[in-house]
C-alpha cells in the first residue's frame, strides 16, 4: 500500500531507471530501442514493472510516470545522438495518457525542449486505447504522428485484434505479443498465426516485430515467415544505459 507512495517518490527524486532492449532486423541492423522502467525499492529490492504500472494506471500516477519516461529518454537520446549514435528509442504510453488533454502537444514541445527529432521518437501503444473514446483517442495518434512521431502497436493478438482498429490507429509498427512467438517453432497453430499476421499486416504496410525471440530456432522461423525485425533475449535483454552505449557501439 505504501508502494504508491513510494514510486512517487521515487519519480520526484529520479530513482526510476530506464532500461533499453534493442529491436534488430534479420540482418543484424538496429530498427530501435523500447525503453523499459525499471525500480529498485529501497526496502523491497526490484519491483515488477507489471507490478508498479498497475498501481500508477488505478491510482493517477501514470501521466507523472509516462512524463518521467519520455524526459528521461529523450535526454538519453540525445546524449546518444551526440555521440553520433542515431537510434530511435520507443517508449510505452498507456490509454489513459493519449487521453490526457494536451498529450500530442507536451511530446512535440519536449521533443523540441531537447532538440530531438520527431523520427527518433516511437510511441508504443495498445488496441486498449480505443476502448474509451475512440475519436478522441484517434485525434490524438493523428496529431503525434503529424509532428512525425511513429507509433507502434504492441502486445497484438492478445486484446480484440481487430482488423477496424488497425484501420483505425495511425501505427506505422506492429508488434506480435510474446505469447505467440515463444511456442512458434513447436507448435502449428501459433506458426498458422504468426504467419496471418504478417500477411495481414504487410498488405497493410506496416513493419512488424516479433517479441520475446529466445532462440535460433525461432529466429529462422520467423526470418523464412518474412518477419521484419525481432526483440528479445537471444539478442539482448532490457539494458542499462551505459550497458546500451557498450552494446551500439559495437554494433556500429
Ligand atoms: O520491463 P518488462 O519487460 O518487465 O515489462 C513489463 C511490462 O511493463 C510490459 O507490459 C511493458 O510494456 C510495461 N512497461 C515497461 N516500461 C513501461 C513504461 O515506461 N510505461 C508503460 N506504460 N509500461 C511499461
Ligand atoms: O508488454 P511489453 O511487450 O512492452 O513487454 C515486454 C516485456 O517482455 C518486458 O517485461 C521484457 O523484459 C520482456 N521480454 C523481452 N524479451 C523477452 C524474451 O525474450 N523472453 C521473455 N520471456 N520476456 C522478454
Ligand atoms: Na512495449
Ligand atoms: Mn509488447
Amino acid at each position: 500500500l505504501g508502494l504508491l507512495g513510494d514510486l512517487r517518490r521515487a519519480l520526484d527524486a529520479g530513482d526510476v531507471e530506464l532500461h533499453y532492449q534493442p529491436k534488430v532486423g534479420f540482418d543484424g541492423h538496429v530498427e530501435g530501442l523500447e525503453a523499459l522502467v525499471r525500480w529498485v525499492h529501497p526496502e523491497r529490492g526490484r519491483v515488477s514493472p507489471d507490478e508498479f504500472i498497475a498501481i500508477a494506471e488505478s491510482s493517477g500516477l501514470m501521466p507523472r510516470l509516462t512524463e518521467y519516461v519520455l524526459e528521461t529518454a529523450l535526454a538519453q537520446v540525445a546524449k546518444w545522438r551526440a555521440m553520433g549514435l542515431e537510434v530511435p528509442v520507443a517508449v510505452n504510453v498507456s490509454p489513459r495518457d493519449v487521453h490526457t488533454p494536451g498529450f500530442a502537444g507536451s511530446v512535440a514541445a519536449r521533443l523540441a525542449r531537447h532538440g530531438v527529432p520527431a523520427g527518433a521518437l516511437q510511441l508504443e501503444i495498445t488496441e486498449h486505447v480505443l476502448l474509451e473514446d475512440p475519436q478522441r483517442a484517434a485525434d490524438t495518434l493523428a496529431g503525434l504522428t503529424g509532428h512525425g512521431v511513429k507509433m507502434s502497436l504492441d502486445d497484438f493478438g492478445t486484446g480484440y485484434s481487430s482488423l477496424v482498429h488497425l484501420r483505425r490507429l495511425p501505427v506505422s509498427e506492429l508488434k506480435i505479443d510474446r505469447s505467440f512467438v515463444a511456442r512458434l517453432a513447436i507448435d502449428n497453430e501459433d506458426a498458422e498465426i504468426v504467419r496471418c499476421t504478417l500477411d495481414l499486416a504487410h498488405s497493410l504496410g506496416l513493419l512488424v516485430v516479433a517479441e520475446g525471440v529466445e532462440d535460433d530456432e525461432t529466429w529462422e522461423r520467423l526470418r523464412d515467415l518474412g518477419c521484419d525485425a525481432v526483440q528479445g533475449w537471444l539478442v539482448a535483454a532490457a539494458m542499462p544505459p551505459d550497458e546500451t552505449t557498450a552494446w551500439l557501439r559495437l554494433r556500429n
